[in-house]
């Protein structure tokens, strides 16, 4: 029988260059890890999980890995590396690591062969395509396919050398890998395998549901006003995903027990999820999917919709009953993608962001699923406050600017409050350890701004409050190891019409829990029958029954009948 040990597990995610600075170059790096690891002891998660430490150009922070079995020096080296993983395992917990295999960096020698020339051995081991017949190659609109990277700018680029194309979904620096070819296949496995034998516990595979692309390529469906079109019907969910991931468990997972493997898949349908993560199809054990963070995006890209709760509800509703019997998922509010929830779905001013930020991990810690907490949530970490387009430094944020502002003629100002709500820096400034100056992230000037508000909010000062964020924290994490029917018990959405309250049940075969969520400043009535009585087991705030204080979170528990 399969170890499902991950059902009752926490994860938490690492951003190694914003964690800790103990070289002092304004970078974090592997030994600052390695000097805050009783932080995360005492927080109590199972198991680390590292965003990409590779050898990397760094031309997306890491997901472009020019050396997938070498540490960057900027984080250190693989002996370091080994001490760290030695310290996570003496602390119980495990630590898994990010696998970036739908591309490479173009540093890669794997790409530096592929260009070199059309007859190359290692040229199919990406995708090389002419351009378009009847066109220049080169010129503008010449490109094999429509399609627009994710951070702006056309999914193809030109290179003079052999006068051919090259696809990458993301920057021209991480050029998409052909997983057609058997032999790009077998060197991953490979290299995974060596990471397993040096003792890591898995892996969360980045963009894992664009590995298979639909044959023959096709040009997307162009909206009117956007310069490239969506590709996406073109490499999501392709006709080969599950077998490449099938193979991928059969070579390497298969015989090892104790791992845990996450697929990130940007626009995964529930009826996909099950498939990836029914155990018996032996793929991978759970998804991250994106619904429930795209909530507040409508179909204009440039606008910022506020929260519907109604909205929010049928989504994690659809997917938890969806994966009821089979498949798993992960529930998360953020990563190093997502801006920081406490300023998205919650109220992240003086007075309620202590109260909102709880109330968020409660109802998000007690659905069925892996919880995934990312550093600096356990604090209640807010959005920065962005000035100006300079104070960004990540490849999105500046590259979906210069096509918003450059080519699609959008206003700066409506392209800016976009990004301020949205980009993906508002997570990656640096850890906020203590009131002193950088937040004790670093010696010198961080390689990206510290949020102002580290003198209020750092872990220093959360670790000596027993009323913090990162103690309620605590508490979540104990209750999924201490109550079964946070595990297992079966979900039941309460008033899915309300607006303001986000409440539900968890029955297990002992025990029923009934949780209920303010998403407002306002006092709110919860209008709940057949709970009086019932055994208080968790509140951000002073109880009063069903009376929902703003921004209040209540756990009860009763016998299940
Ligand atoms: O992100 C995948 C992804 O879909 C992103 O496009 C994400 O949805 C978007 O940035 C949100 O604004 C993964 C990594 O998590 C991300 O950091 C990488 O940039 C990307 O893949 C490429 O490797």
């Amino acid at each position: 029988m399969t170890d499902l040990w991950w059902k009752s597990a926490v994860v938490y995610q690492i951003y190694p260059r914003s964690f800790a600075d103990a070289d002092g170059d304004g970078m974090g790096d592997l030994r600052g890890i390695i000097d805050h690891l009783d932080h995360l002891a005492e927080l109590g998660v199972d198991v680390i999980w590292l965003s990409p430490i590779h050898k990397s150009p760094q031309d997306d922070n890491g997901y472009d890995i020019s050396d997938y079995q070498d540490i960057d020096p900027l984080f250190g080296d693989l002996a370091t590396f080994d001490e760290l993983m030695t310290g996570v395992h003496e602390r119980g917990m495990k630590l898994i690591m990010d696998l970036v295999v739908n591309h490479s960096s173009d540093e890669h020698q794997w790409f530096v062969e592929s260009r070199s020339s059309k007859d190359n051995p290692k040229r199919d081991w990406y995708w090389w395509r002419p351009g378009r017949d009847g066109m220049e190659a080169g010129t503008p609109g010449a490109e094999p396919t429509n399609w627009g990277s994710a951070f702006g700018g056309p999914a193809w680029e030109y290179d003079k050398e052999t006068g051919e194309y090259y696809m990458h979904l993301f920057s021209p620096k991480q050029p998409d890998l052909n997983w057609e070819n058997p032999e790009v296949r077998g060197a991953v496995y490979e290299m995974m395998r060596w990471w397993l034998d040096r003792g890591v516990d898995g892996f969360r595979m980045d963009v894992i549901n664009m590995i298979s692309k639909v044959l023959p390529l096709a040009d997307g469906r162009l909206t009117a006003g956007q310069a490239y079109a969506d590709g996406s019907a073109g490499y999501i969910n392709g006709p080969r995903n599950h077998e490449f991931l099938h193979e991928m468990y059969e070579q390497v997972f298969a015989g090892r027990t104790g791992l845990l493997t996450v697929g990130e898949m940007p626009g995964v349908t529930v009826d996909e999820a099950i498939r990836f993560t029914d155990q018996d199809r032996q793929e991978v054990d759970m998804v991250f999917q994106f619904d429930h963070v795209w909530a507040d995006r409508g179909g204009d890209p440039w606008r910022v919709f506020p929260l519907q709760l109604t909205v929010l509800k049928g989504i994690f509703g659809r997917w938890q009953a969806g994966l009821a019997e089979e498949g798993w998922n992960s529930l998360y509010w953020n990563n190093h993608d997502q801006p920081r929830v406490v300023s998205r779905y919650g109220d992240d001013s003086p007075e309620f962001r202590a109260a909102s930020a709880k109330m968020l991990g409660t109802v998000l810690h007690l659905h069925r699923g892996t919880p995934y907490v990312y550093q600096g949530e356990e604090l209640g970490m807010t959005n920065y406050p962005f000035q100006s387009i300079t104070d960004f430094r990540d490849i999105e944020a500046l590259g979906q600017f210069r096509q918003a502002t450059e080519i699609e003629g959008r206003e700066a100002g409506d392209v800016l409050t976009v990004l301020r709500a949205r980009g993906r820096d508002n997570a990656r400034t640096p850890m906020q350890w203590d009131d002193s100056p950088n937040g004790g992230f670093s010696t010198t000037t961080p390689w990206l701004a510290v949020n102002p508000n580290y003198p209020q909010i750092n872990a220093k000062a959360e670790r000596a409050n027993p009323d913090s964020v990162f103690h309620y924290y605590r508490q979540l994490i104990k209750l999924r190891h201490d109550e079964p029917a946070v595990v297992d018990g079966d979900f039941t959405m309460l008033l899915p019409n309300d607006e303001r309250l986000y409440a539900f049940t968890r029955k297990g075969e002992s025990a029923e829990l009934l949780v209920i969520g303010n998403f407002t400043g306002e006092t709110v009535e919860a209008e709940i029958d057949g709970w009086a009585g019932a055994e208080l087991v968790l509140s951000n705030l002073p109880v009063n029954g069903l009376t929902m204080a703003p921004w209040q979170a209540v756990v009860y528990r009763r016998p299940a009948t």
